[in-house]
């Protein structure tokens, strides 16, 4: 595998004579003026992977969900089953597409804000989303009514919390690398996923199926393809030092 070497440079440091008049700081200074002036930065050998996720069942009817509780509050938006969003052309949303084990070591970049889980309508939005791990993520309660959050990680260690009416934002932590189910007790239809990512390689699928994972060094990897009804898929890919590789995936329909 060919690593990315965008952040290996080389600092080609001119010899500087150093008069002996001269005080150390200034010495400092003109070394560091003169290796700015002479950092070479090797090319980035990255490429993109770009894809669309189908699937090659039929698409499910969209099922209504029937609304056991808070009426008023819950049934404010409608309640359609999402475990499985096709699109006419097939393309499936909210599919985790990522490079298994890079081996580069980068971990994936703090957002400028804290990523956000809302339940507003007693449901969660984003069902599926991709943070960073040790990532502060704010879950947020809109309804005004009582909701509980109850976690079913693999890694981490799961919380059970209830966040009553008045309490519009709770900040939890995700700190390992998992798949994490998100459930409501109070409202058994809510479901939501967190992936805690170890590294930046990660995409979710858009409603056309679409997905992509900028940047990624050169060489062979694993690819993996999630999604919480139709399960993982791996598939070989290759990407280039420059440009884009296209990894298609078409589950198999049920
Ligand atoms: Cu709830």
């Amino acid at each position: 595998m060919v690593r990315g070497t965008r952040e290996i440079y080389n600092l080609n440091l001119e010899t500087v004579k150093e008069p002996r008049t001269m005080k150390p700081l200034r010495t400092a200074a003109v070394l560091a003026s003169s290796a700015l002036m002479t950092i070479t930065l090797a090319p980035a050998l990255a490429g993109e992977i770009v894809g669309k996720v189908k699937y090659a069942g039929n698409p499910p009817a969209p099922a209504k969900i029937s609304i056991t509780k808070d009426q008023a509050v819950c049934a404010k938006v409608p309640h359609l089953e999402e475990s499985l969003l096709v699109a006419p052309d097939k393309g499936v949303k909210n599919v985790v597409v990522n490079v298994a084990d890079p081996k580069d070591g980068k971990k994936m970049a703090a957002p400028a804000k804290n990523p956000t889980i809302d339940q507003n309508g007693c449901k969660f939005t984003p069902r599926v989303q991709v943070v960073p791990a040790g990532q502060p993520v704010d879950i947020l309660n809109n309804d005004g009514i009582l909701h509980n959050i109850h976690t079913l990680p693999k890694n981490n260690t799961p919380f059970n919390k209830a966040q009553p009416k008045f309490k519009k934002k709770m900040t939890e932590k995700f700190d390992k690398p998992d798949l994490v189910q998100i459930k409501c007790d109070v409202h058994t239809w809510m479901s939501g996923w967190v992936v805690v990512a170890g590294h930046p390689y990660y995409a979710v699928s858009d409603e056309k199926g679409a997905f992509r994972i900028a940047d990624v060094p050169a060489g062979t990897y694993a690819l993996e393809y999630w999604h919480e009804k139709l399960g993982k898929q791996t598939k070989p890919v290759t990407v280039p030092a420059s440009g884009s590789v296209t990894a298609d995936l078409e589950f198999p329909g049920k």
